[in-house]
C-alpha cells in the first residue's frame, strides 16, 4: 500500500501520524507498519491493534513510511514487515494461565532466534504492552517478572548492555495479551544514555531481581536522515522515582530528562537544518494533566510537536506519566 505524505508540520493531535519518510520523494512512499490505538481491530501482518485507549477519545494510528518496497510474512507466532532498511517484528501472546516471565522469555527468544541470521541484525527499538503491570508485591510484581524473562532471552541471544534496544513497557487494561513490537535495522544504531539517569541496565537490586534491559535512546545515522528513537522516559533521576503522586512535577522532571538526553548529544532539532516535527507518545494513568502535558511539550520542543496521549499504567506504581519520542 502506498500513500502520499501530507504537510504534517503543523498537524496537531492528529488521528494519523506519519513518521520516518526516509530519503525519498513523497510520490513513492510505502506503508511499512501501522500501530492502531483504539481503532476498530483489523488483522493483517503489517499492523498491530495495541490494547491501549487514546486519552482524548480520538482514534489514533501511527504509520511508518518508507521509500522502498515492503514485504510482509508470518512465521510461527511472529509477523514480519520488511523494507530495505528496516524490519518490524510483532507478536500477540495469550497470557491466560501463563506465567509472565516464562511467556516473555519464550516470545523474546522466538523473536531473537528468528532475527539472529536475517538481514536486519540490529535491534533498535522495542515496545512491550501487557495487562496488570503493577500487580504483585516486590519482586513478584508483573513488571519485574517481565524484566526477568526479557533479560534471560537477551542473555541467551548474546545481546548485552549497552547493546540492548531502546524500549517502552506499559501496562494495558483489557485482554490477557502480551504484545511485543520490535524494530530491527540493517544500519547499526548508536545507543545513548542520559546523564541525569542511571542506565536502566545498571539499576541497583532494590528495583528488581534483574536490571531492566533497555537503552535510553537509539540513534541511526542514515544516508538521508538521522533517526532518534527515545525510550519511554519518566520522572526518575539517578535510579529513584521523583515527586511521587505529583503529576505536574513529574511532567517537568520527565521533560528535563528528555531535554538532557537530546541536548547533551547534540540532537536538539535546531542543530539540524531539516528535521521533521518531533513525535511524542504520552502514556498517562488518568486524564489529570492532559492539557498541561500538551502545552509543556510544545513549550519545550516546539509548537509543531506532534503529540498523542494514551491511557496506560507505568511500570513503577508511583509514576503517573511516561513520554517516548
Ligand atoms: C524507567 O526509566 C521507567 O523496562 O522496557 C521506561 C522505558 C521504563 C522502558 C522497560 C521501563 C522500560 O525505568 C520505566
Amino acid at each position: 500500500m502506498s500513500s502520499t505524505l501530507p504537510d504534517n508540520r503543523h498537524y496537531v493531535a492528529a488521528e494519523k501520524q506519519l513518521i520516518v519518510p526516509l530519503g525519498s520523494d513523497t510520490e513513492s512512499l510505502h506503508e511499512l507498519f501501522r500501530f492502531r490505538f483504539g481503532t476498530p481491530a483489523i488483522q493483517d501482518t503489517a499492523s498491530i491493534n495495541v490494547k491501549l485507549t487514546p486519552a482524548a477519545n480520538q482514534s489514533v494510528e501511527t504509520v511508518w513510511l518508507t521509500g522502498s518496497s515492503v514485504k510482509t510474512r508470518q512465521s510461527g507466532s511472529l509477523q514480519f514487515a520488511e523494507c530495505d532498511d528496516f524490519q518490524f517484528v510483532t507478536c500477540n501472546i495469550d497470557l491466560s494461565n501463563k506465567d509472565i516471565s516464562t511467556a516473555v522469555e519464550a516470545a523474546y527468544s522466538e523473536i531473537l532466534t528468528a532475527t539472529a541470521t536475517n538481514h536486519y541484525p540490529n535491534a533498535v527499538r522495542a515496545w512491550n504492552y501487557f495487562p496488570e503491570i503493577n500487580r504483585g508485591a516486590g519482586d513478584l510484581e508483573s513488571y519485574r517478572q517481565f524484566t526477568v524473562g526479557r533479560a534471560d532471552a537477551f542473555k541467551k541471544a548474546g545481546i548485552s548492555a549497552p547493546n540492548v534496544p531502546a524500549a517502552t513497557t506499559i501496562g494495558t487494561r483489557t485482554d490477557q495479551l502480551l504484545q511485543i513490537i520490535m524494530l530491527f535495522s540493517k544500519t547499526s544504531a548508536t545507543n545513548i544514555e542520559n546523564e541525569r539517569q542511571t542506565s536502566a541496565y545498571h539499576y541497583p537490586r532494590e528495583y528488581g531481581p534483574v536490571s531492566p534491559a533497555f537503552s535510553r535512546a537509539s540513534l541511526i545515522k542514515h544516508a538521508t536522515a538521522n533517526l532518534l528513537f527515545v525510550s519511554g522516559t519518566a520522572s526518575i533521576v539517578g535510579s529513584e522515582s521523583q515527586h511521587s503522586g505529583d503529576f505536574d512535577k513529574q511532567l517537568q522532571e520527565t521533560l528535563a530528562n528528555l531535554q538532557a538526553l537530546v541536548s547533551k548529544n547534540g540532537l536538539n532539532r535546531h542543530s539540524h537544518c531539516r528535521s521533521i516535527s518531533p513525535l511524542f507518545t504520552v502514556y498517562i494513568r488518568n486524564d489529570v494533566g492532559l492539557k498541561a502535558t500538551e502545552s509543556s511539550i510544545r513549550e519545550t520542543f516546539g509548537m509543531d510537536s506532534r503529540i498523542f496521549c494514551l491511557h496506560g499504567d507505568i511500570c513503577r506504581s508511583e509514576l503517573l506519566i511516561e513520554i517516548e519520542g
